[in-house]
């Protein structure tokens, strides 16, 4: 009997953000730009279509709380992209977390930290991370989804 096609739909790209970018454009709009997160969203969902892709797009100000998100991840997304804000800097738990993914996870940063204070040079999260992309504000999140199309693909391939 002939086999059916695949038609199985790909599993979202969940996009993940830490605390205070709930709060963007609000403050400091030359080191974070004026867009909210709201537009972020916006962006961040067309630039997944043009892909093929759909996203989930959540925010959290507690660590545990990403923390749960990342490990729903394993099991319900395709791919993760996250700016885990503050956390990036002091947290284990999130590292601890990313470690555990088997697919595809992108570090992103509006800013470029290694510009910045030097307690900002220290990365937990890109010890657990694929890549990292910072310094291009609100396109920074649209390459890591350009990424997350390309790795996709080509494991496909
Ligand atoms: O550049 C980034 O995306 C950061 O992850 C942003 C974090 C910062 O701690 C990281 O070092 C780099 C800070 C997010 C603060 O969010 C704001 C919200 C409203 C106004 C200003 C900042």
């Amino acid at each position: 009997m002939a086999k059916k096609p695949n038609k199985t739909k790909a599993l979202p790209i969940h996009i993940l953000n830490g605390p205070n970018l709930n709060l963007l454009g609000s403050r400091e709009p030359d080191i974070y730009g004026k867009t909210t997160l709201a537009g972020i969203e916006k962006a961040c969902r067309a630039r997944a279509e043009a892909h093929g892709f759909s996203i989930l797009f959540d925010q959290s100000n507690k660590e545990g709380e990403l923390v749960e998100m990342i490990q729903r991840a394993r099991t319900a997304s395709s791919a993760v992209i996250i700016n885990a804000a503050a956390y990036t800097h002091t947290s284990v738990a999130v590292l601890d977390a990313l470690k555990m993914l088997t697919v595809p996870a992108i570090e992103v940063h509006l800013s470029n930290p290694a510009r910045r204070e030097n307690f900002r040079h220290t990365s937990y999260v890109a010890m657990g991370a694929t890549g990292t992309i910072a310094g291009f504000g609100l396109n920074s999140y649209l390459l890591a989804i350009d990424a997350v199309a390309a790795l996709l693909k080509d494991k496909k391939a």
